[in-house]
């Protein structure tokens, strides 16, 4: 009899190891939300995580992906995620600089030249050691997602040198490296939230914003905007977090659904925002707007006056981390 219930101890032991049981998950209902509209590379990704966490928990948890920032702006959904208010979000690691100012780190001008360099450095060491600043401040940041290279549009002309910025009030993201970047550059710029972007677009109360192709076309920006500069001045990750007084509540099977999901759920997102943005372009162009491209010899003009910038940015997210940040860039473009 010994041998036989060490033997079932063993199985049991194997099983609940092995294969996560369905005891090991409760009832749970997920908000998920985000600032994007529904038909957005980002809703499609939301719902996506939505699908494999359903899954893999036999449908014990259900995510509910909310869009168009009916949860409220980044800013706003961070704070009711650090309350517990809210569940989970994506939104851009520049609006989390407030809170975790080594976030800033990715809001360098011209730091990747390619999603390459971008995929390798976000998910490498200096990566996760950024993500990990979030957690003492009340997030647990699970994955990057790909927001894209950002690039500039307005309603006064083309932007075919610095100089043409000069009298353009640009709405920027609420962070001081966006700021200081686009003041540096000679724009009249404006922080506002991007709930609030379309109507300040179509108010005219901006003139211009500057975001991926795919949000162009996803917020129909092309409806309120005349000009698109192709500049690819930074490249944008979009980060998924959990609240962590929520995930304190959750078991290491619970934990480790919602990580793996939010992993298959990157690939799934870069790939499909990829492919949007691949074909976004003559779209853009068949909704009317006017497109020019930046020229490189501008585009170094730029990335010189930004200098000034840059050092900031090391101050703010510490040499350290600064330092790291680049050698991680010169390691992947070198393979
Ligand atoms: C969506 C934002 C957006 C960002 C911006 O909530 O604010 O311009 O690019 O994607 O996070």
């Amino acid at each position: 009899p010994f041998a036989l219930a060490g033997l079932m101890a063993a199985v049991t032991t194997l099983a609940a190891t092995g294969q996560a049981m369905a005891q090991d998950f409760k009832p749970r209902i997920v908000r998920f939300g985000y600032g994007l509209v529904d038909e957005s590379n980002q809703g499609r990704a939301a719902r996506f995580f939505a699908k494999e966490v359903e899954k893999a928990t036999g449908g014990k948890m259900k995510v509910r992906a909310i869009g168009n920032a009916s949860l409220g702006s980044d800013t706003q959904m961070q704070q009711a995620l650090i309350g517990g208010a809210q569940e989970m979000m994506v939104g851009s690691t520049a609006t989390l600089v407030g809170l975790s100012p080594e976030m800033a780190v990715w809001d360098t001008p011209f730091l990747f030249s390619n999603v390459k360099e971008a995929d390798a450095v976000l998910d490498g060491p200096v990566g996760e050691k950024v993500k990990a600043t979030l957690e003492p401040k009340g997030m647990v940041g699970l994955v990057y997602w790909e927001n894209g290279f950002r690039n500039l549009t307005n309603n006064k002309r083309p932007i075919a040198k610095m100089e043409d910025l000069a009298d353009v009030k640009l709405r920027v993201m609420q962070n001081n490296v966006f700021l200081d970047s686009f003041k540096a550059l000679g724009a009249n710029a404006v922080p506002l939230p991007f709930s609030e972007l379309f109507t300040a677009l179509e108010t005219r109360a901006v003139d211009g914003q500057e975001n991926p192709f795919n949000t162009v076309l996803s917020s129909k920006f092309y409806e309120v905007q005349k000009y698109l500069t192709v500049s690819n001045h930074v490249y944008s990750p979009w980060i998924v977090t959990v609240s962590k007084k929520w995930w304190d509540t959750l078991s290491p099977a619970e934990k480790k659904v919602l990580q793996d999901a939010a992993v298959k759920s990157r690939e799934f997102e870069r790939k499909d925002t990829r492919e949007e943005a691949a074909k976004a372009l003559a779209d853009i162009k068949a909704k009317g707007m006017q497109v020019n491209e930046l020229p490189a010899a501008e585009a170094s003009r730029m990335r010189d006056k930004l200098a000034a910038v840059n050092a900031g940015i090391a101050k703010t997210v510490g040499q350290g981390t600064w330092d790291e940040v680049q050698a991680a860039v010169k390691q992947a473009r070198a393979v």
